[in-house]
């Protein structure tokens, strides 16, 4: 049986990506923060019905000798790091945590892995937030990295250390640069999940008005679940690589909010209030990403569109308010 470690178990993809794991039959190890296993109903939500088989492991990105143990300990054959302060806004606020814990926890796994599973194949969740100023529309592989934000900048660092230890010291270690992929288990301060909830919450009279901040920010959004399969399958190729995963369609955060308001018979502009106070300092305007590397040698393809990524979330969050 394959042994699997992912860090960031107890986010969006990590639910995901541990669900697809344990039905290909992989032994699946979770390393979470320690409070986590003190307050398991809370901080453990997204994979409350996988707990009794999956291992979790304590440890933070923080401390090189809780992640050195824990790769010790399970000898993964692979190793997903999607562990991370993932979020945008919260990098403008303190951006000395957000590099400290992004790059030193990439840097610590990577070298941990170098010195106790050096067989192990790692993956590195890059992201299009990278390419940030972009260069050119769509973005590939290729295109230049100019990041709009110490989460960025903390991404670049963990792209050039998974490349530098894949070249430095012949570790499998691959970069999956995605683009915002998202779900109904997507963090409620993301503004995809911030929308959903919201016309869910005003459609069910809990809510008046809904806060946003750049209503004209593009993005290229896609369904979380496409986006773990992706990763899975850069791990299982014969040579170590770094891919875009992207759908290659762009919309608008105010086509977001159009149609997921429509989807509940109401229009957006009668509730939607823009907030500049939620405008960031450097924006990323425009991200279109080009997954033609993929689909040629991974044969990944996303299966869920745009419209079908909105509804679907709108619907979830409806129930998830009946209940
Ligand atoms: P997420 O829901 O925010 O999950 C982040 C995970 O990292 C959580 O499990 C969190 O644990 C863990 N974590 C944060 N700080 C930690 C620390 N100091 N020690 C141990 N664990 C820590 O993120 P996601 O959307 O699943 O994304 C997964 C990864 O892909 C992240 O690295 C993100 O930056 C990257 N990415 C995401 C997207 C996207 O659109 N979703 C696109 C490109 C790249 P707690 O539950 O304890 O906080
Ligand atoms: O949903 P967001 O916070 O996602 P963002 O900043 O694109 O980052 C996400 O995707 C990255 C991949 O490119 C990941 F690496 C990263 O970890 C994360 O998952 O914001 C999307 C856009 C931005 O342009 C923002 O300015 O929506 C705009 N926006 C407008 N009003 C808002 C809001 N964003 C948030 N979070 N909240 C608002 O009220």
């Amino acid at each position: 049986m394959k042994k699997v470690l992912i860090t960031g178990i107890t986010g969006q993809d990590g639910a995901y990506l541990s669900r697809l794991l344990l039905d290909k039959g992989y032994e699946v190890h979770g390393i979470v923060r320690r409070v986590a296993l003190e307050d398991p109903e809370h901080r453990l939500w997204r994979i409350k019905d996988i707990l009794g088989k999956v291992k979790l492991h304590s440890g933070s990105l923080e401390s090189y000798a809780s992640l050195f143990d824990v790769v010790a300990k399970v000898n993964p054959d692979e190793c997903y790091h999607l562990g991370a302060q993932s979020f945008v806004s919260y990098s403008f606020e303190d951006e000395f945590s957000t590099i400290n814990t992004n790059i030193n926890g990439t840097h610590y796994i990577l070298s941990s892995i170098k010195n106790k599973s050096p067989k192990c194949k790692f993956y590195f969740a890059a992201s299009s937030e990278q390419f940030g100023q972009v260069k050119e529309v769509p973005q590939k592989e290729t295109t230049p990295f100019h990041p709009r934000s110490p989460y960025g900048i903390s991404k670049v660092a963990g792209f050039d250390l998974t490349r530098n230890y894949r070249e430095g010291y012949g570790l499998f270690a691959c970069n999956g640069i995605l683009f915002n992929h998202e779900s109904p288990m997507r963090g409620y301060e993301f503004v995809t999940r911030k929308i959903s909830m919201g016309a869910a919450k005003i459609k069910r009279g809990l809510s008046k008005e809904l806060r946003l901040g750049n209503l004209e920010a593009k993005r290229d959004w896609g369904f979380a679940v496409d986006y773990c399969e992706a990763m899975y399958l850069m791990l299982q190729q014969d040579e170590p690589d770094d891919y875009v995963i992207a759908t290659g369609e762009t919309h608008t955060v105010k086509e977001f909010a159009e149609l997921a308001f429509k989807h509940v018979g109401l229009d957006w502009k009668d509730y939607v209030k823009k907030d500049e106070s939620l405008f960031r300092p450097a924006e990323v305007h425009e991200l279109k990403g080009d997954a033609s590397k993929a689909k040629k040698i991974l044969g990944w393809q996303p299966k869920v569109n745009f419209e079908g990524l909105v509804r679907m979330m709108v619907d979830e969050d409806l129930k998830r308010l009946k209940k």
